[in-house]
């Protein structure tokens, strides 16, 4: 990643430092644009700079101070268009689209309401505990829609059944479109508090169904190892075993799997499907391999065969009424002499007769 220095950016006057009273923590531009609101954290107000004194300033070449750095230093007074006195730990704030503001107080474990023009507190509702993030939607961005936030709560002791040492993070939807704010749910998820989540409206969202045949997401295109139905094969190149395989409902093309202990296997394996929500997965659970694999998608898997032996490989979605039946092995041929008894090579395989891969 390309950077500029400290010293480069000083030399060039791109940078410029403002002072903030204590710990800042979240910072968020205001929907007009005009305004930034950060969180003290460990200071109880939520201080309201203006990009327009800042910008003042900057264009005047007036500065308090320099860094040891050489980064000039902004008058903290000339910079701000005020505070709001928010309560303990003020963290991250949104908006809605009646021109309030929202920021969630670590400490004191509630959301606080405010007005960002008169910056006063107008409501505050208790959270089921220690919020860090929260979520309005569409309120990070220049057109809140204002109906709903989520308080993304870090504990949730009291709240849900006990079962064990590790509790959930406790997410609360609360309604924004009267004067005080109402609790409406609790949602229980294990999962640590996402940073900056975004809640937007359905319809921005225009998703694919299903992939073009072949295609690999991360290329964005057709793999140039994707396998047509009918050209499954094994190949042995000099950099391992590749294997090209299909999956559609139910069957693993081609399910036996040949290899030498040590070998580099490249699987290929492509999911034939385009019907919408036909997933397939694939593991091989003693090599600890287990992929998901959508409509349409190429998957690419490299392991080393490092293990002797025989290893079910199976499809991990319910995919239909023969899907227990989506499965086949991965035989791993011992080293020659590894074991030193040929009936220990013997025994690797299965004993039941096995077709030979088509070529
Ligand atoms: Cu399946």
């Amino acid at each position: 990643m390309k950077v500029l220095r400290l010293a480069t950016s000083a030399a060039e006057g791109v940078l410029t430092f403002v002072p903030e009273p204590k710990s800042p923590h979240g910072v968020d531009v205001t929907p007009d644009g005009e305004d930034i609101v950060v969180g003290g954290k460990l200071d109880t107000h939520g201080t309201v700079f203006s990009f327009a004194k800042i910008k003042a300033q900057i264009d005047a070449g007036k500065f308090e101070s320099k860094d040891p750095y050489g980064v000039p230093v902004l008058s903290f007074k000339d910079s701000i268009r005020g505070q709001v006195e928010l309560g303990l730990g003020p963290l991250h704030t949104q908006f809605d689209d009646k021109g309030n503001a929202y920021t969630s107080l670590f400490l004191e474990t509630v959301v606080a309401k405010w007005s960002v023009k008169d910056l006063k507190v107008i409501d505050k509702l208790s959270t089921h505990y220690n919020i860090g993030h929260l979520v309005a939607a569409e309120g990070d961005t220049i057109h809140p829609d204002g109906k709903y936030l989520i308080a993304m709560n870090k504990w949730a002791l009291d709240r849900f059944t006990k079962v064990g040492p590790l509790l959930p993070q406790n997410f609360q939807l609360v309604d924004l479109t009267g004067q005080k704010m109402t609790l409406l749910y609790d949602m229980p998820i294990p999962l640590g508090e996402p940073h900056y989540a975004q809640m937007i409206k359905a319809d921005k969202l225009h998703p694919i169904d299903v992939y073009t045949p072949g295609e690999d997401p991360i290329l964005g295109a057709k793999s140039p190892d994707a396998v047509e139905p009918g050209k499954e094969r094994v190949e042995r190149r000099a950099d391992g075993v590749h294997v090209y395989m299909t999956a559609i409902r139910s069957h693993f093309t081609p399910d036996i799997i040949r290899a030498n202990e040590g070998d580099t296997v490249h699987l290929h394996i492509d999911n034939l499907e385009q019907a919408y929500d036909a997933t397939h997965g694939f593991a091989i659970n003693s090599y600890n391999i287990n992929i998901s694999i959508e409509p349409g998608e190429h998957s690419d898997i490299t392991f080393v065969a490092d293990k002797a032996g025989v290893f079910p490989l199976y499809c991990t979605e319910f995919c239909s009424a023969l899907h227990l039946e989506m499965a086949g092995y991965l035989l791993v041929e011992p080293k020659a002499g590894a074991s030193g008894d040929p009936a220990a090579k013997t025994a690797a395989l299965p004993a039941a007769p096995v077709a030979p891969e088509k070529p």
